[in-house]
């Protein structure tokens, strides 16, 4: 940021304090400038970071708990709080289970992450879904990331995930869509050390994923209020795992909090007085001197 001296505004004090001279005004200007340039992006809301979540206002998912295999899943785990958590999701090779060759999140990741693996089982067939819901309001220039894993010999057929959001209950909008490259094969390293080559492995927007989660980016377009995120994934095999983690919505516009409003609307006072020389109010002296 462009630092505004108090000391622009001397001339007030040495009488010729009727207008802003060129270099008070040329300084307002920059401040105005550097408070306009200072909007770069913010956390507005996240899950699943750390655990924790911030303007989360729902998670939904009606497929947590629902598979009586232990070893299929689709909802949130975390290491050392859940009660079982399918085998292929976790690397355990650190401790554990060294001989482990299947696995996404190793025993130092002991952080809350969405696991999928083997939705289509004895008690489902078709693909499952769930829900987050955050509250976006006041925020525009929106853009989302997510870490992202994925081990095990797929198919193009019968393996997929999306992403995909709606804002105040408009149409679901894609953001990330999964696509098994049968034409390439993918090195894992697991936690110890141990390399794995698995076949078609998943990609997105071309990248091709592994065990060693990666984080994916997107804009959000549109403004509002309720940001809804929809995934959804469909995989059929015991040796098949997708892991999500770090859910993150940023702004690169972040409304401007009540201080630095008034710090703007000061600026543009400013801005009529560099077009149009105006009086320089006493009052806003004090405003500006805060600017110091
Ligand atoms: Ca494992
Ligand atoms: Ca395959
Ligand atoms: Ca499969
Ligand atoms: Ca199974």
């Amino acid at each position: 940021m462009i630092f505004c001296s108090k000391g622009s505004f001397t001339d007030r004090e040495s009488g010729m304090n009727t207008y802003l001279s060129f270099y008070s005004r040329a300084a307002v200007v920059a401040c105005l400038f550097s408070f306009s340039s200072a909007a770069s992006a913010v956390v507005i809301a996240f899950d699943m970071v750390g655990s924790a979540s911030q303007n989360l206002n729902a998670h939904t998912n009606t497929w947590a708990g629902a598979f009586s295999s232990a070893s299929d899943g689709f909802e949130k785990y975390r290491r050392g709080v859940s009660g079982t958590i399918p085998g292929q999701l976790l690397d355990d090779t650190l401790s554990s289970s060294p001989a482990d060759l299947l696995g996404i999140i190793d025993e130092n990741n002991t952080d809350t992450f969405f696991g999928v693996t083997d939705t289509v089982n004895s008690n489902n067939t078709n693909p499952v879904s769930a829900s987050w819901e955050f509250d976006i309001t006041g925020s525009t220039n929106l853009s989302i990331s997510i870490d992202m894993g994925a081990m095990g010999d797929f198919e193009a057929s019968s393996d997929s995930f999306s992403w995909a959001y709606s804002i105040d209950g408009g149409p679901l909008t894609t953001l990330f869509e999964s696509l098994v490259d049968e034409a390439i094969s993918q090195n894992y390293a697991l936690a110890s050390g141990t390399m794995v080559s698995l076949n078609d492995p998943m990609t997105v927007g071309g990248v091709a994923l592994s065990n060693q989660l990666q984080s994916f980016s997107s804009p959000l377009p549109g403004m509002g209020s309720d940001l809804t995120l929809v995934l959804t994934a469909d995989t059929n095999g015991g040796s098949e795992a997708f892991a999500f983690q770090n859910l993150v919505i940023e702004s690169s516009a972040p409304v401007p909090e009540p201080s630095t409003m008034a710090l703007l609307g000061l600026g543009f006072a400013c801005v009529r007085g560099f077009f149009v020389p105006c009086y320089l109010h006493p009052g806003s002296y004090p405003v500006l001197s805060l600017l110091s």
